[in-house]
């Protein structure tokens, strides 16, 4: 069983040390310029995971097919990667097309020799014509618009392809449709209007080379859809209406810790930042209810702009999925981000995704020793006093979990079902509204 999958992106760059500016630079983020960073997208890779618990849970089918009058529903689906159209490797598709044509014969019933050859010669290049043009077509028609996806699916596209890619193999595709057109009806054409048998077979097979030789400059980019393909199906599919928590924070604060513990996902643990390296999809089963959760990349303390692909990775998913969001929090100095910077990244990622169920945690609490008690002098500064309560103790109300001693962890499976409970009864309300 396909339970989870990880999409992951290496090859970037992960520290830069600008302060973070403006509240509101997640604005729009799918309008991201292409990461400098070269051959990008071949560095994707994809993993899966099994149920845990192995429990069944049936597909619940919210289509009401005799009520068609119901307006439809507002929620843009996702899942548009999975039904991409098959692309053949381009040297299959000229191979195929090639063999096809040849067996094309002359139409039945023509005496003369060179009009049977004329025949026959304009019947194969129009074939062979077709036959490259047609899956083409298919190609460019059913690989979708980016403006009906998703705009999580979108920002997919755009951070793990580069911004522009996606658009620009389809249309060279498309080119290439139009170009083996016009040069198979132009030589069809001559070969049709050929003097002798001889020089129809002349103008046959200098058409046929002409259409080969365009194919072997040019057919490249029908793999490089191929590739495109591939990617964006192994890309995790993430069901809208199931539940969802999201691991955010520091990198290296033990988010991949806590989704081993708490779901089927099995992502890298390791002592480094950006070990995460994409948006990880695991499950939990609890009474039955099946709930997604989702590893992220960590996030550093800088401006949207200067953001590496990876972290803009994780803010699409706050910003397009109903998700709710697990923060962690590592005051124990170990993970690279001090206290204080991973305090101003909290409070903008608090400030900017104001509508989502939160639970605080701070992690690797058998590494914190017992804090010294805070006074509150009259004359202090409260920005320094609430950073000083943060360094003690993480934010109000933060839960502290050790993955190493299990230390906190009962808890924090209860408060994260309530949670998902919560999301659920909000997932509902917000169709209900919808349908209403
Ligand atoms: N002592 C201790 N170490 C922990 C705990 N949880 C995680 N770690 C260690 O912290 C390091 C980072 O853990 P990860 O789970 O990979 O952290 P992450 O936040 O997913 O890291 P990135 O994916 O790089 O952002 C690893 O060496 C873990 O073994 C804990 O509860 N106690
Ligand atoms: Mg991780």
């Amino acid at each position: 069983m396909r339970a989870s999958s990880y999409l992951l992106i290496k090859g970037q760059t992960p520290y830069c040390t600008t302060l973070i500016g403006s509240s509101k630079f997640y604005k729009g983020i799918h309008h991201v310029k292409q990461h400098p960073i070269t051959g990008f997208r071949r560095n994707i890779q994809t993993n899966s995971y099994e149920v845990a618990n192995g429990s069944y849970i049936p597909t619940l089918q919210t289509e009401d097919k005799n009520n068609k009058e119901k307006p439809s529903r507002k929620l843009e689906a996702i899942g548009a990667f999975q039904k991409l159209p098959m692309v053949m490797p381009s040297i299959d598709i000229i191979g195929s097309a090639l063999r096809k044509a040849r067996r094309v014969s002359p139409t039945k019933g023509i005496v003369n020799a060179a009009k049977r050859e004329k025949n026959k010669g304009a019947k194969q290049l129009d074939a062979l014509m077709k036959e490259l043009a047609v899956p083409l077509r298919t190609y460019v028609e059913n690989f979708p618009k980016k403006t009906y996806l998703h705009p999580y699916e979108r920002s997919l596209i755009e951070l793990t392809l580069g911004d522009g890619y996606y658009e620009m193999v389809l249309g060279k595709v498309d080119a290439l449709r139009k170009k083996l057109v016009s040069v198979g009806k132009e030589h069809a054409s001559l070969c049709a209007q050929s003097s002798s048998k001889r020089e129809a077979e002349e103008r046959l097979s200098q058409g046929i080379q002409k259409v080969e030789d365009i194919f072997a400059q040019e057919g490249k980019v029908v793999d490089d859809l191929m590739g495109i393909a591939k990617t964006l199906r192994a890309m995790p599919v993430i069901n809208l209406e199931t539940p969802t928590l999201c691991l955010v924070g520091a990198p290296n604060v033990g988010k991949s810790s806590l989704v081993r513990v708490l779901s089927t996902g099995k992502p890298e643990v390791c002592n480094y930042p950006f070990t995460t390296r994409g948006i990880l999809i695991g499950h939990i089963v609890l009474n039955y209810q099946k709930f997604q959760v989702t590893d992220t990349p960590g996030l550093l303390k800088r401006q949207y702009e200067d953001r590496n692909n990876l972290e803009k990775l994780t803010l699409a998913a706050l910003s397009h999925l109903p998700t709710a969001i697990l923060y962690v929090h590592d005051l124990s100095g170990e993970c690279g981000t001090s206290p204080a910077d991973q305090f101003t990244i909290y409070k903008e990622i608090r400030e900017t995704f104001t509508e989502h169920l939160w639970l605080d945690i701070v992690s690797k609490s058998d590494l914190l020793g017992k804090a010294p008690v805070i006074y509150a002098t009259e004359d202090a500064d409260p920005e320094q006093l609430e950073l000083m309560k943060y360094r003690k103790s993480g934010p109000n109300g933060a839960l502290h979990v050790s993955v190493k001693t299990e230390q906190g962890l009962h808890e924090l499976k209860c408060r994260v079902h309530e949670l998902l409970n919560l999301q659920m009864a909000k997932i509902n309300g917000g169709s209900k509204n919808q349908e209403k």
